[in-house]
Parts: C-alpha cells; sequence; structure tokens
C-alpha cells in the first residue's frame, strides 16, 4: 500500500514551525505566533508557496489570499479532489494546527510524483486566508468568502484591534491575488479532504490513531462592550458604581452557570476568552470592558435557546450594575455534517492500515466545514500528546501519529481522484 515519507512530513512541519516562533516566556517552551496577515504570516504562505512551486504545482492566489496549488490529472478538466487547511494561527500556537493538513497535502504530491502516479482527476493543495478568526474577529473568513457564505467587500472591511483592515493587510504582505474568489464555486471539487490534530483528549485518552469526523458543532462569538462609569476607587462609594468589569464578571460566571443547568445539552461548551477592562488601573474602577463570548453546541436548537437567554441575561446585568452592555455577533456557524460515505472510506482506509479508529464530532471549527457546502467533505482526526493540548506551544502530535494521519488521507483522496 502506497505510503507517504513520514520523516520528510514531519521535517516540513518543524521547518514552518520555525517561521513566526517564538519562546513561550512562563514555559520557555517555542511556540509559534503567525496570527493571519501579519509579516509572519506572510513568510509561512511565501515558503509554502516556495514548496508547492518545486513540486512543479500551478499556484493561483485568489483575492481573499487564498491559495490553490493544482497537479494536473489524466483528465484535466474533472472537478479535482482538494487538499486543504489553513496555517495561519493563533497567537499561542503550535507547530501541527492547520499546518498539517497543507503540509500533508503536499507530503501527498510529493508521494505521488516519487510513484510515478498520475491520477484521473486533478488535485489541489490549498490554504485558507485566517481561518482562526483571532485578529479579525471572525473565523474561517477565506474559506467562507471562497464558498460564499461571507462577502469579499465585508470581510475586507474587518478591522483589527489596531483598526489596520483586512484588504489592506492582504496588500501589505503581498497575497491580494488575482483570482476571483468564485473560483472554487464555479467549478466545485469533486470532494475536498482535511487532516488536522483533534485538539482534544478523547482520541489519545482511547489509545485510536485515527479520529474519522463526523461533523462540526455550532460555533457562536460575539464581542461585548460593557459601558459604566469610570471612577475613584477609594472614593467612591458602592451604591454609587457603575463597574464594567464587575458586569463582565458577572457574564462570565452566568456563561459557567447556563452550562452547569444542563438546559442546554452535556457538550455546551462556553469561554469568556478576552476580559479587557478600561483603563485598567489598580485605583480606577473601570469605566468600560470589552469581551468576547465563545459558544460550542453540536445542537442548533440548544444554541439557539443559548444565545436567547444570555442575551435576555445582558438586561438583568444592565439593570442591577447600571451599565450598558452592547453585543456583537462576530462569527456564526449552525452545525455541519460531513459526508457518511466518505466517512466510512476513512474507517475503512484505517482498518487496512491497521490504525485504530472512532467517529468524533469536532469541537473546533476548520475550513473545512465551508467546503461541506461546495462538494463532499470529510475530515481526518490525529491524537496529541499531553491530552491533546492546542492553540498552546504544548500542542504535540508524533511523527507516527502525524504520518498516519496523512498515510489515510492519502488513500481517501487516490480513491477519490480516480472516480
Ligand atoms: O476556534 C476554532 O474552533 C478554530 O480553532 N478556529
Ligand atoms: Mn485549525
Ligand atoms: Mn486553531
Amino acid at each position: 500500500m502506497l505510503k507517504i515519507d513520514a520523516a520528510r512530513l514531519y521535517r516540513a512541519i518543524e521547518a514552518l514551525g520555525r517561521i513566526g516562533a517564538y519562546v513561550d516566556e512562563p514555559t520557555g517552551l517555542t511556540g509559534v505566533n503567525r496570527l493571519a496577515l501579519t509579516d509572519a504570516d506572510g513568510e509561512g504562505r511565501r515558503q509554502v508557496l516556495a514548496w508547492m512551486r518545486e513540486l512543479g504545482l500551478d499556484v493561483t492566489v485568489d483575492r481573499i489570499g487564498n491559495v490553490y496549488a493544482r497537479r494536473a490529472g489524466r483528465e484535466d478538466t474533472l472537478p479535482p479532489v482538494v487538499i486543504g487547511s489553513h496555517i495561519d494561527s493563533v497567537p499561542t500556537a503550535g507547530r501541527f494546527d492547520g499546518c498539517l493538513g497543507v503540509l500533508g497535502g503536499l507530503e501527498i504530491v510529493r508521494t505521488l510524483h516519487e510513484s510515478n502516479i498520475r491520477t484521473r482527476r486533478p488535485i489541489v493543495v490549498a490554504f485558507f486566508t485566517d481561518e482562526e478568526g483571532s485578529r479579525f474577529g471572525t473565523d474561517m473568513l477565506g474559506s467562507a468568502v471562497a464558498t460564499g457564505r461571507l462577502p469579499l467587500e465585508s470581510a475586507y472591511a474587518l478591522r483589527d484591534r489596531q483598526g489596520l483592515a483586512v484588504r489592506d493587510e492582504l496588500e501589505r504582505i503581498g497575497f491580494l491575488g488575482p483570482a476571483p474568489v468564485e473560483t472554487i464555486q464555479r467549478m466545485p471539487p469533486h470532494a475536498y479532504l482535511e487532516c488536522h490534530i483533534e485538539q482534544g483528549p478523547i482520541l489519545r485518552a482511547r489509545e485510536r490513531d485515527i479520529g474519522v469526523v463526523t461533523g462540526v458543532q455550532a460555533i457562536s462569538w460575539q464581542a461585548l462592550t460593557i459601558t459604566g462609569k469610570s471612577a475613584h476607587a477609594g472614593t467612591t462609594p458602592m451604591h454609587l458604581r457603575a463597574d464594567a468589569g464587575v458586569a463582565a464578571a458577572k457574564v462570565n460566571l452566568r456563561l459557567r452557570e447556563m452550562i452547569a443547568s444542563g438546559r442546554y445539552g452535556e457538550p455546551m461548551r462556553a469561554t469568556m476568552g478576552a476580559i479587557v477592562p478600561h483603563p485598567g488601573m489598580v485605583n480606577i474602577v473601570p469605566g468600560r470592558a470589552l469581551a468576547t463570548v465563545d459558544l460550542r453546541n453540536p445542537s442548533e436548537e440548544d444554541m439557539r435557546r443559548a444565545e436567547a437567554d444570555l442575551i435576555s441575561y445582558y438586561t438583568q446585568v444592565e439593570r442591577e450594575e447600571k451599565v450598558r452592555i452592547e453585543w456583537r455577533r462576530t462569527a456564526r456557524t449552525e452545525p455541519v455534517p460531513f459526508d457518511p460515505k466518505i466517512q466510512d472510506r476513512i474507517a475503512a482506509a484505517a482498518d487496512a492500515l491497521g490504525l485504530g479508529h472512532e467517529r468524533i464530532i469536532s469541537g473546533a471549527g476548520h475550513d473545512a466545514q465551508e467546503l461541506a457546502r461546495l462538494c463532499p467533505t470529510a475530515m481526518v482526526f490525529v491524537p496529541g500528546e499531553h491530552d491533546g493540548i492546542s492553540h498552546n506551544p504544548r500542542e504535540y502530535s508524533t511523527p507516527e501519529q502525524c504520518a498516519s494521519g496523512v498515510n489515510v488521507m492519502l488513500q481517501i483522496a487516490l480513491d477519490l481522484a480516480e472516480e
């Protein structure tokens, strides 16, 4: 059975991981910071493009910076099999999130070259812009634009906390490409495959080599602006305060209470990842606070109820704390199921490779959930060490774990590319 070169894949992952590397102070570990459209992201993009061109792939960059690298098929006008993911990262990332899928795709191409295999269909290796959403506030930006969920102009207008806009930053790093973003809609892929780290503890705890991903849960992000009254911490009596920091804390605790209530289903997850009081001084009652809310739920119905209940709680906090809470939805996707037939093929390929596997829903969002609107789509998960920790420099999957996932994806890609 055809297999990839595991060591070469891992060398590529380590090489890309050196771009945007930083030393994480508290732990001394080396992490990765390639926030979307920063210089580090630009450098990482140029490195992957260089690898794509070394492989003789036909590379196009679209107007939102998505990159598609095409390997011709015997019947080159047929819709391609696309293998993709992302190479942008959160600011405190590891080397595997997203990169495994893109570099796994390039390793599959190298393996096909070496084996003189010309598949019937073209194969395209892609990476999408700003999957993480950390900098400009909404996730899966490039793949959502490419598949028509987000208009290009509204993506261009998004700004980061310094007020820098997506369009200007794309241009600045040299990735405001010429290709229309609709390219992939005009000729939908025959199928889309993504290999990704699980980013959670399940597969490793159950000693499974492969996760057959059934789909992605619903995601709902909000940005809160809480306005109270700034005051002197020593002279202002408590009953005269309008403390934006306390209001943010109440919302954060309410998230925890909502989960504990069980009213929104066991798997509901809620996170207030950012709380930024202003002016953030020890002796000043914060007159303003910015905060974020991240809700996840595999049930759309439970998610909607949770959103509605949370928003009505804001009114209660406004009354109790004499503040104003403005909220803005910054990301929202419903649960997305993946193609059941390809899931079965992934399970069969894992069996043929002697790899243990199980079905698993994705707790994290992925570009695959956007491509699923256009074509049959599936994901292959690999386990991670240290309880599968991710979005953290401790993120780690072994060379064997990475190779197993990409070897399974290779089998599926070969099957699909011969259909
Ligand atoms: O937030 C997520 O689920 C993904 O890491 N973008
Ligand atoms: Mn990812
Ligand atoms: Mn991520």
